[in-house]
């Protein structure tokens, strides 16, 4: 179509159906099959592209190795000004890139562009990080003897990204990763590969500007063979994968096998808790962004909803017609500015969502919305018809429903109401997976207990904001089966370097440290 050619064409790639290399190592190639991506709004074929064979992927391994001894010998601060103009060519396409975010992910044009931008600003963190990434010197309990920690690259980082961030995870990493010392191979989602291949184009001109070799940011686009590949190569000595709760055990297991570094970045089941003492209009605008927003499919979106039992009518009755008016939430189009829901990014996905709803109303759940299931075209948007839309809802599922455990990729929010803030985080924490979590209050000391060790055990335990839309400058990541790895900001660039214990002896003698005596 004309809409994503214009799209297509504003960052080089071709919108006439050819094919396009999805494999990057300095050099464009892949003979591996040929992968379609396609418009979650329309269902039209928007590229094609030429993946990675087992072969080459081993290949662009063993380059991006080499590359990145040629890193690891820049001085930090050098690789940080890599960095620094990587954010420059970001900055200057953040508009068309969030558009092919919203054409192939199918998130809304903001969003979009909201993801090109958390990419631009980890990148200035690490810019920032090349000059300050400091290690320690310690005390030593010897007389003129000092210890030293220092943090040396890795070597080659692997990012295994997923389709909802298709940009931004890959940033967080690639940016901490190239400061920090790093070549990395980047593996992203098998039905995002348009958003990598754009993004990969617009770092090979300042890699060869700075006389680094491409295979610095090397690209392999393809399946689960391909991730195999790079998961299991002992080259690759840090994995970061982002995924499911499935997947991400069997990378876990397969990096763990060959004593590789991993971060995993897994499954969330976020619960926003809205106390008897919150502001309920905060609340309300919070919970409907978290739940509602990139149509459900963050990691970080709300999917369960505790309410204290003195407001949980009130807050119903404010937040069902916000679910049930197509003005508040128009769906359309996401790349027409005024539309806030967009589509599904599969139709697997769309499967998914009618099961959960099934599943849950069968078990004798409720649903509390006037508007369930799929939309078949939606209005004013020519060749919606294909498209993978929904209706956001929300329900009462019975306590006991296996879906207050599980994950499901949709935006579908579930209600339950509970008596005492003890409980509600009990209920928080009674998941298996601890990504993100909310609690609105405005009483100190429920925020403190929410903050301790009584508190919730997410990685992110938010007061008076959602639980979705972390900025780049804390740690991002959850405990659990959400995998326990951190990304982003804080102290996460600690993960991508070997640390070095050194104590260095400047006397003329040689004591043993706890006092040992060895005859000398
Ligand atoms: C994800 O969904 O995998 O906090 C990442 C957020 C975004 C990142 C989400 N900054 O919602």
């Amino acid at each position: 179509s004309t809409r994503a050619q214009r799209v297509l064409s504003a960052l080089d790639l071709p919108g006439d159906g050819q094919s396009i290399p999805g494999v990057f190592d300095g050099d464009w190639k892949g003979s591996g099959e040929e992968m379609l991506s396609k418009c979650p709004a329309t269902g039209e074929v928007i590229g094609r592209i030429q993946s990675a064979t087992a072969e080459e992927t081993q290949d662009t391994i063993a380059k991006t190795k080499e590359a990145g001894k040629v890193l690891r010998a820049m001085p930090a601060p050098k690789r940080g000004e890599v960095v620094r103009q990587i954010r420059e060519a970001l900055a200057s396409k953040v508009g068309e890139l969030g558009d092919l975010v919203s054409l192939e992910m199918g998130k809304i044009k903001s969003e979009g562009k909201g993801e090109v931008q958390e990419f631009v600003d980890i990148c200035d963190y690490a810019t920032g990080l090349s000059r300050s990434m400091a290690g320690r010197v310690l005390p030593s309990e010897r007389p003129e003897h000092v210890i030293y920690e220092i943090p040396n690259p890795l070597g080659v980082v692997g990012i295994l990204s997923a389709f909802n961030f298709p940009v931004a995870v890959y940033g967080w990493n690639l940016a901490l990763a190239l400061a920090t010392g790093n070549s990395t191979i980047w593996k992203p989602s098998p039905t995002t590969p348009l958003a990598a291949i754009a993004v990969t184009k617009l770092i090979q001109p300042v890699l060869e500007r700075n006389g680094l070799p491409g295979a610095v940011a090397s690209l392999v686009c393809g399946g689960v063979d391909v991730g195999k590949e790079v998961v299991g190569n002992p080259s690759v000595d840090l994995v970061s994968f982002t995924g499911s709760e499935r997947v991400g055990k069997e990378v876990g297991k397969a990096v763990q096998d060959r004593f590789g570094k991993s971060i995993l970045e897994l499954g969330g089941n976020n619960a926003v808790i809205v106390d008897k003492d919150a502001d309920l209009s905060l609340a309300l605008q919070a919970v409907l962004f978290a739940a509602v927003g990139t149509a459900g499919q963050r990691c970080t979106s709300t999917r369960r909803l505790l309410l204290h039992r003195s407001i949980s009518e009130q807050f119903l009755s404010k937040l069902i017609p916000l679910y049930d008016s197509t003005s508040t939430l128009p769906v359309g189009d996401p790349l027409e500015p005024s539309t806030l829901i967009g589509p599904l990014h599969t139709s697997t996905a769309v499967e998914m969502y009618e099961t959960r709803l099934a599943d849950i109303t069968r078990n004798g759940g409720e649903i509390l919305t006037s508007r369930q299931g799929r939309i078949d075209s939606v209005k004013g948007f020519d060749g919606s018809k294909g498209g993978n839309y929904v209706w956001p809802t929300v329900v009462k599922p019975k306590l006991d429903d296996p879906c207050w455990k599980q994950e499901t990729f949709a935006p579908i929010l579930y209600v339950a109401e509970f008596e005492t803030l003890e409980q509600a985080i009990a209920i928080n924490n009674a998941v298996p997976q601890g990504l993100s979590s909310s609690l609105f209050t405005n009483n100190v000391q429920s925020m403190g207990k929410w903050l301790g060790p009584e508190g919730s055990d997410c990685g992110i335990t938010n007061i008076n904001v959602g639980t979705s839309g972390a900025e780049i400058g804390a740690a991002f990541g959850g405990n659990k089966s959400t995998g326990w790895g951190r990304e982003s900001g804080g102290d996460a660039w600690k993960q991508y370097v070997r640390w070095s214990a050194a104590t260095v002896n400047y006397s003329n003698k040689m004591p043993l440290a706890q006092g040992v005596n060895f005859g000398f």
